[in-house]
């Protein structure tokens, strides 16, 4: 894989540190560049106080110089303001865990006293880091007119009416109101149900669309499980704190549908250009881009801290106990969207990398405008019989 990246840091640490291996040499890259993300990222009706704490900016502090990319590993930090409030401070320990959260199966498996020490890293602030590498990544797919956006279609049992609404427009709306949802009314409706939740002490999960506009099709391979580009998606996708499902276009509704509803036509046009008439396989075939653009939706849970506590057990006692509440969001689901976008931007710019290779951007500029298309033209065929030749 091109791109390597980690994060590291404690919910309520000092700071979050990321490394971003991989990024050619060449690509223009300012702090705005990746701050416009992180302060969408802290955007959103439903969060709990802590955002109003954070103001996160980002430190690079090595692989950029004079604001081009070098081609060494870019080291990234963000500061938790929060820290100076625990700095000092003795820490009650959390012996009850919460259910839906890491508290008990990262005890289990690191043989943890205190449940905190899970609860620090499992917590979505490490999310942080991984919108500035996705940031970062968005700017590297710019280069070549790749966009990657995202934006609700579902929070609670709300469910937005997006039928009649092309992709751009979802796009152009989506940073239009604090649940970034682009129908208005529903909209509307998801602020209500959030402002009851904090009223019910309880929390709300959802649903969210990320899509890639401008892909070139031939990204992936169907050719082994790992290159696939639909299970890499699925994969960074679930790997987002309280994500529990992910699919590619309408894969879910396919399901229910025979073939014949299913299947995007394949269409030619006077000048050669091979095209879809629909897009229900959400940009991919096989694992492979197809030049449609690449539609994931993805499930969250409601958050697992809920300020009316939960039933759960205290584990220095051994006696059924309800979870305490820490400080919380109520819906982190408008602030999740920007984190999923960061994901795809980074699994697509891995893919791109991959299919280009190259150092530099300057290498890489023109491999990418003699990459293969939909057209007649980069597709000729032999149209002659042929055998398999094996030796056996
Ligand atoms: C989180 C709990 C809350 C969230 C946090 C994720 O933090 P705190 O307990 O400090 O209020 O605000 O999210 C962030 C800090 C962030 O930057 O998104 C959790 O338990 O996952």
């Amino acid at each position: 894989m091109p791109i390597r990246f980690f994060t590291a840091g404690e919910s309520h640490g000092p700071g979050l540190t990321a490394i971003l291996e991989g990024m050619p040499a060449g690509l223009p890259l300012t702090g705005e560049d990746i701050n416009r993300d992180l302060r969408r990222r802290q955007k959103g009706y439903g969060s709990g106080g802590r955002m109003q704490i954070e103001k996160d900016g980002i430190i690079i502090t090595a692989g950029v110089m004079n604001g081009l990319t070098t081609g060494a590993p870019i080291a990234l930090q963000v500061q938790n303001r929060d820290f100076k409030s625990w700095k000092e401070r003795d820490i009650r320990p959390i012996t009850t865990p919460r259910p839906g959260h890491a508290d008990l199966t990262g005890a289990v498996k690191y043989g943890y006293r205190e449940l905190r020490l899970s609860l620090e890293r499992a917590s979505a602030r490490e999310t942080t880091m991984r919108v500035a590498i996705g940031a970062i990544c968005k700017t590297f797919l710019r280069q070549f007119d790749i966009a990657v956006d995202g934006y609700v279609s579902q929070l609670g049992d709300v469910v937005a009416d997006l039928t009649d609404m092309s992709l751009d427009e979802r796009i152009a709306r989506n940073e239009d109101n604090d649940v970034r949802c682009p129908d208005a009314a529903a909209a509307e409706k998801m602020h209500t149900l959030i402002r009851q939740v904090k009223i019910d002490k309880d929390t709300l999960g959802g649903v969210f669309e990320v899509v890639a506009r401008g892909l070139p099709p031939g990204l992936g391979s169907h050719v082994h499980y790992d290159r696939k580009l639909d299970g890499r998606l699925v994969g960074a996708m679930v790997s987002i704190q309280a994500m529990k499902g992910a699919e590619i276009g309408s894969g879910f509704e396919n399901a229910g549908k025979r073939g014949s509803q299913v299947h995007d036509e394949i269409v030619v046009d006077e000048s050669g250009l091979l095209s879809r008439s629909s897009n229900r396989a959400g940009g991919l075939e096989g694992g492979i881009s197809t030049g449609e653009p690449v539609v994931v939706r993805v499930a969250m849970k409601p958050i697992s801290t809920m300020l009316r506590g939960a039933a759960s057990v205290d584990l220095a006692t051994g006696a059924a106990n309800p979870t305490v509440y820490e400080r919380s969001d109520f819906c982190a689901l408008p602030r999740a969207v920007p984190v999923g976008e960061a994901m795809m931007a980074i699994v697509l710019a891995d893919a791109l990398m991959e299919k280009l290779g190259g150092d530099s951007l300057e290498e890489m500029k023109p491999r990418f405008a003699a990459l293969r298309g939909n057209r007649l033209d980069d597709l000729p065929m032999d149209n002659v019989a042929w055998r398999f030749g094996y030796d056996v």
